[in-house]
Formats: structure tokens, sequence, C-alpha cells
């Protein structure tokens, strides 16, 4: 070892190989990263490498033992960050974020149990400096005649510079949009490592900030003129039609309109959606579209529960998880005495989910790790549905009533995979397997649903609930459209396409008489719709959809890209349409006004994200959330993978 080590660039290699094992060991012994595949392996197993080459080859640029000093120092960091992951892991089954660290509450909740987090084991991550210091202090490296050339050093950081770049381009092919759509923090760690996360959470933090310092509450006075000019009276036949009703909203994957009646083979797809669009039982909205940008499912979720649009770029989620809200989950505690609670079969920090709902005011959020997990249960992104929705009923019992739950589904999702005998009908032969599989998994959805409709009659809560019925987004993407055409029967036009953004919305409040209803309308328009049949006025907050039952409604639906559909007209990147016949029109004055109010909606919106403006919004009758209050998981429980 002595003479193996006599070089600074041997030193520089020791280190670089300890941290390299060090982090690896880390990633599989102390994290669930969910690693499947033989490409996920490799990754996983290389993207310390770049991290290392990178931060400790730059102090090869030094002179004498001040380069020495730099890899020991970076070798300390990176230890010290990766061993923060690690304690902050077994607490909240998440990796550090700064913007968490810097709520002093959070960090602060870990306090006096940081003793009982701490394992025998552990000194190994800290045995590696015994060696370091042993060379650093010792005679045996030259630090002064044998410098590492300037050449030999460029060459090392180039090299950690093209694994890096490497490392990224596999893994935006075995996940596309890694880094764009900011999904979640397990996902960033999984493909790109801890060091290079934490990079990328610190640019975020510091452009969050930036974004944050600049606004002031004058920024506010243009989003409050809009709101108050835009706001739409309740209508009194609806308002206060579910007062103290539970709410029980169900959120149905990639489900799109298209399926509602289609059939397939002659068969009908999704039976049981079918019979409540035509039953008394629901309101059915049928000209009801998704508005979602790459934010995905966050945006409808962040829509549907805020009334304010996803971002342009990623997800108001993952980038704004610290902002301050006025959200249905908070409103319906203060103003009305609701329990909260979402329920979904995936783990927490999909999203950032645990984040973002403390700020919403959700009280419990039964994640994946609060469910079966196990062996047949899962496919895919997790949780199947059929069990999903089983075992969600004694949860939903457990929860005080009058309550406000939202359950996720997840198995209609992209690819649309379904274990064997799982599906009741064949496949579609568009000849793309992608769109023929879409079918068999929306109607496993709908017998999920159905089974899911017989347990709550069955436990007697579907006689004082709300229930509420929606797809998030579509699940065949614009690629697809040559399969679409056949599914559809007809050319698939930019209009056509618009159309089919159409996603379902279902309505049924006790007592209230249900049918088809045809307004335009879309996710943004959920909550003020929701608080008026509740009997909460929503004139005082900061919201941009307008309620779907008033006469005031604002029918203009809003795509993310600045697109639109109304009753008359349709807007698709430049070009109007008839919204009835898809036929080109020339542009108008009212057209052009609505492209106008869409934009100015989209921009007014973004500044409320960007500037988190809703800290400057104070209302007399509502309180700011305080997000330490909120704490959620069953840690101990989290141990199967991902
Ligand atoms: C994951 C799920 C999927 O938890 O909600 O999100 P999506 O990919 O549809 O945005
Ligand atoms: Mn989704």
């Amino acid at each position: 070892m002595k003479r193996i080590v006599s070089k600074p660039l041997h030193y520089f290699i020791l280190a670089a190989v300890l941290m390299w094992i060090k982090s690896y060991v880390a990633y599989k012994t102390e994290f669930n990263l969910g690693v499947s595949g033989v490409m996920q392996q490799i990754l996983l197993f290389i993207n310390p490498v770049s991290s290392v080459l990178i931060f400790l080859g730059i102090g090869l640029f030094f002179k004498g033992k001040k380069a020495g000093a730099w890899i020991l120092a970076g070798s300390f960091i990176m230890t010290l960050l990766l061993y923060s992951n690690i304690l902050y892991y077994r607490f909240f089954n998440d990796f550090v974020t700064l913007p968490t660290l810097l709520q002093t509450s959070n960090a602060g909740s870990m306090g006096g149990s940081i003793m009982d987090l701490l394992k025998a084991h552990d000194v190994f991550y800290f045995v590696d400096f015994i060696i370091y210091f042993f060379f650093f202090f010792s005679k045996k490296i030259d630090w002064h005649n044998e410098k590492v050339s300037v050449k030999n050093a460029v060459t090392i950081l180039s090299l950690g510079f093209m694994v890096f770049s490497v490392n990224l381009t596999l893994a935006e092919i075995d996940r596309p949009q890694l880094l764009s759509r900011t999904f979640d923090r397990n996902y960033l760690v999984k493909y790109l490592g801890a060091y290079n996360y934490t990079m990328y959470d610190g640019v975020q933090t510091a452009q969050n900030s930036k974004q944050r310092a600049f606004a002031s509450s004058n920024d506010l006075t243009n989003v409050v003129n809009f709101k108050n000019s835009h706001y739409a009276e309740p209508n009194s036949v609806y308002f206060g039609k579910a007062k103290g009703k539970n709410i029980i909203k169900i959120h149905l994957e990639s489900f799109q309109s298209f399926l509602i009646d289609y059939k397939l083979n002659g068969q009908e797809v999704t039976p049981f959606l079918n019979s409540l669009a035509h039953g008394n039982d629901f309101t059915y909205f049928d000209n009801f579209f998704h508005q979602t940008g790459q934010g995905k499912t966050s945006d409808a979720e962040l829509m549907m529960d805020n009334s304010l649009y996803g971002l342009p770029q990623g997800s108001a989620f993952v980038l704004k998880g610290s902002n301050t809200y006025q959200a249905a989950p908070a409103i319906l505690d203060q103003k009305a005495g609701y329990t909260s609670a979402v329920l979904h079969g995936d783990y927490k920090t999909f999203w950032n989910r645990n984040e973002i709902y403390k700020q919403f005011g959700v009280d419990k959020f039964f994640d994946a790790s609060y469910y079966n997990m196990t062996g047949e249960n899962k496919i895919n992104y997790g949780l199947k549905d059929k069990p999903f929705f089983k075992e969600s009923v004694p949860m939903l019992q457990s929860l005080p009533q009058p309550f406000y739950a939202h359950l996720i589904t997840l198995t209609n999702h992209f690819p649309f995979l379904l274990g064997n005998n799982e599906a009741s009908i064949q496949p579609a032969n568009t000849g793309d397997a992608t769109v023929d599989r879409y079918f068999q998994t929306a109607r496993y959805l709908d017998e999920s649903l159905q089974s899911f409709f017989q347990e709550l009659k069955a436990s007697g809560l579907y006689d004082n609930s709300v229930i509420m019925i929606y797809g998030d987004h579509y699940g065949i993407s614009e690629n697809h459209n040559a399969a679409m055409e056949k599914v559809m029967g007809k050319e698939i036009t930019p209009y056509e396409n618009a159309q089919l953004q159409r996603v379902p919305l279902f309505i049924h409040v006790p007592g209230v008489k249900g049918g088809v209803n045809h307004t335009y309308g879309g996710e943004i328009d959920v909550v003020p719709t929701l608080l008026h049949l509740v009997g909460i006025d929503s004139k005082e907050f900061i919201q941009f959809g307008t309620d779907l039952f008033s006469k005031d409604h604002d029918d203009v639906v809003a795509f993310r890209n600045g697109n639109y559909v109304s009753p008359k007209y349709t807007l698709v990147d430049g070009t109007y349409y008839d919204s009835k016949t898809g036929q080109a029109l020339k542009e108008n004055n009212q057209m052009k006004a609505y492209k106008q109010k869409v934009a100015k909606e989209l921009e007014l919106s973004d500044q409320v994200l960007y500037g988190d403006l809703l800290r400057f919004h104070k209302l007399k009758d509502f309180q700011t959330v305080d997000p330490s209050k909120y704490m959620y998981g069953k840690e101990e429980t989290e141990t199967s993978a991902k």
C-alpha cells in the first residue's frame, strides 16, 4: 500500500475509488431505489463516477499539498452529503432537499431522534478517512515534486464530464424527460446519483429563491383584479346542496372521454362508467377537458385542488413544493371542519407529494406503504387498482367525517400493462400495441370502480358522500395518431386532437338529480364548483376557474400551451376552427379576445406560482397553512423495494 500510494495521482485514485465503492454500497443497502433491469443496475453502478472524477479531480489543479487538502476536504464533503441523506432517509424515507432543510421545523422534527437513527455500521462511511489522513500527513507522497500535470488533470476532469453525459443520455433513454418533468427524487438518485441530485436540487432552489425574492405584495394587484372580475356567482339551485357530506374524489389515470360509450368489437369498453353517464345519479360533463402540461398527474391534482394552472415547464408539485397555497383541503377544513386524505398506491415521494400535500393541508396521506405491495398486487408504477380500491375502504371508514378523500388510481397508465388473466376483453387491433392495450386497462379500471361502488354502498358511505370522478389527462399521445385514426374512424387533424383532450367529469350529490351536462369546462373549474356545492363561497380565494354550474361560468377552456376550446371556437397553434364542424376560420374579434384572455390567465397563474404570491394574500378568516403540522408515512413498513 505504501509503495502503491506514492504520488498525488495515486492519492486521488485511492480517494476516488473508495468514494465510488462507498456510494454504491450506500445505494444498495440504505435506500429503496426500486432498481429494476440491467440498464438501471448499470446506471446505479456508474453514477457516482462522474461526481467523484469532477469534484475530487479539481484538486489536481492545485500546487503542492493543497491538492491533497482539496481531495481530503472534498471526500469529507461528499461523505457528509451521502451520510446526511442516509440519516434523513432512515427517518423520512426520502432524500434531503434544500427547501425542506431550510424549513427549520422540518429538520427540527428529526431533532431528538437523531441518536436513534445512528447505526453501528455507520462507522464504515468514515473509516476511509483513516487512510486519507495517514497518507496526507505521512511523508510517503512527495506533493511538491510529483505534481499531476495540467494535461492529466484536464484529462481526468474531461473524463468526468464525459461519463456524466453518457450517464445522462442512458438515463434519458431509460426514463424520458427525467429532468424536464422533474417527477421524483428517488428516480433522480437512482439514475444520476446522490451528488448530482444535490447539485440539481441546489440549482433549482437558487432559481426558486431568486423568483421569490423579486416578488412583492404589489404583484398581487393584477391577480386580485382578474379574479374579482372573473368570479362567477354560485347557482342557487346547487349552492350548499352537498353541505356536510363526505367528498370522495376519484382520479381515473389517463382516462379519456372517447372511451365512454366506445364499442370495441361490438362490446362496450367501460360499461360501468357508461351506466353512470346515462343514469340520473351523476351529472356527467361531456365537454370537460384536461389542461395539464408536463406535470401530468401532478398538474391535474394541482388544478383540481387549487384552481391554479400547472407550470409551462416541469411540475409545480416539485418546483413549487414549498409555496403557500389556498388549497381545497385547507379551505374545507377551516370553513367546514373537513378531514382530508389522499390515497394512492405509489410511494409518497413521487411528484413530491409528501411535501406539497403539507402545504395544501392534507391531513392523511395513505401512500404505498399502507397497502399490500407484495407479489401479484403490483404492476407498472405501483399497486393495481382492484386491490387499491379494496384496501382503501377501511381507510376511508377510519376517517373522521365529514372527510374529503382523494383516491388516485394507477393501472391505466402507459404502457398499460395487466397481469396474466386480468384482461376481460381482447385488445384492439390497430397494430399499435400501446393503443391496443389501453382498452384492456381501461376495462380493468371500470371493473375496479364498479366493485368499489359496491363496497361503498355496503359500507354505508355512499349514502352520505359526494362522489366525483375525473380523468386526469390523455392516455394516448399524439405519437399514436395513426392508430387513433383507426380507433376513431376519422383523420386526427390538429382540431380533432384538441377535441380528444376531453376527459370525463362525473359528480354525484346525494339528493340531486343528475344527467348529461354539456357545459364546456376544465380541471381549473373544479375547486369553485365543489366549494359552492358544499356551501362555501369561493369569492375571497385566488382561483382561476369558475363554477361549472354558475350562469356566469367562463366556458373558454385554456390549454397549457395557450390553445383553447370553447363552445364556438377552437384555437390550435395559430389556427381557429369552428368547434362544431372543425372547419378552419378567419380570426374575428371574439376569437382574439378569447386568445388574449387565455394568455393573461396563464400568465397571472404563473406569476402566482413563480413569485409564491399567495403568501401575501392575507384573509380574515383563512389561516395560512403551517406545513410543519403535517407528517406522513408508515416508515417502519416501507421496506419493500419500489
Ligand atoms: C404516479 C402517478 C403517475 O404516482 O400518479 O403520474 P403521471 O405519470 O400520470 O403523471
Ligand atoms: Mn396521470
